[in-house]
C-alpha cells in the first residue's frame, strides 16, 4: 500500500462505482460497511468538484429479466432493477450538479461488472481528456475490481481509494485477492484521506 504519493491533478476524475440503495446494509444485495463510505465519497466528490475536475458515478442498471438474478438462473438476489428505489444513488451521497452518470449492466445477458462494458465511459473520458481515474465505491471483489482492470487495458492510469471501497468477499479472500490482482495489473493502491482543499 502507498500513501501520499499520488496527488490529484488536471486529467483526473473520479469514479464512483454504485453507490447505491440495494447495496447498502438491508437492501437487496448488501455489501456490509457500504454506508460508512459515503461520507468518505462525498469529500472526494467536493474536492475534485472543487477543482472542476470531473465526477463520473456508475449506476448498476439492470433490466427485470437480467440473467445475474437467480431467479433468472444467475448468482445475485434481484438488485439494481430500472428504475426501482433500490437502484437510485443512496441516500446523502452527495455528488456535484454536473456529476457524469454512467448506467451499466443493461445487456440482459452479461453480468455487466465493468463500468467499460458497453455503456460509452471510455468515449465520456477522451473528450473529457482525462488520463487517471481515481476509483471508490462497492463491491472491491466485483464491479470496481471489473472496472479498474478494463481502465488499465485501455491505458488509463488507476489509484484505488483503499479506504474508500468495500467488497463482499463471498468466499474468504476474495477482496484480498481483488486487491493484488488489480495490483499487479498496474493500479496504485493507497490509503490516502481527503487532501486538504486548497
Ligand atoms: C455488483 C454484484 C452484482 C457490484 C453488481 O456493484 O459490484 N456486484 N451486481
Ligand atoms: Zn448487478
Amino acid at each position: 500500500m502507498q500513501s501520499g504519493n499520488e496527488h490529484p491533478r488536471q486529467g483526473d476524475a473520479l469514479l464512483i462505482i454504485d453507490m447505491q440503495r440495494d447495496f447498502m446494509p438491508g437492501g437487496a444485495l448488501p455489501v456490509p460497511g457500504a454506508d460508512t463510505l459515503i461520507q468518505t465519497i462525498n469529500r472526494w466528490a467536493a474536492f475534485f468538484a472543487s477543482h472542476h475536475w470531473p465526477v463520473i458515478a456508475t449506476r448498476d442498471w439492470h433490466p427485470c429479466d437480467h440473467g445475474s438474478f437467480a431467479v433468472n438462473g444467475g448468482d445475485w438476489p434481484v438488485h439494481c432493477v430500472q428504475h426501482s428505489d433500490g437502484a437510485d444513488f443512496v441516500y446523502g451521497l452527495a455528488l456535484p450538479e454536473d456529476v457524469v452518470v454512467i448506467d451499466k449492466g443493461v445487456n440482459p445477458d452479461s453480468n455487466g461488472y465493468s463500468a467499460f462494458e458497453h455503456t460509452g465511459l471510455e468515449v465520456r473520458l477522451k473528450e473529457l481528456g482525462i488520463r487517471r481515474l481515481w476509483v471508490c465505491g462497492v463491491a472491491t471483489d466485483y464491479c470496481v475490481q471489473a472496472s479498474v482492470l478494463d481502465a488499465l487495458k485501455q491505458g488509463l492510469e488507476v489509484v484505488l481509494l483503499s479506504k474508500a471501497v468495500k467488497g463482499v468477499d463471498v468466499h474468504e479472500g476474495d477482496v484480498d485477492r481483488a486487491l493484488n490482482r488489480m495490483k499487479e495489473a498496474g493500479a496504485c493502491i493507497v490509503d490516502d484521506e481527503v487532501p486538504d482543499a486548497q
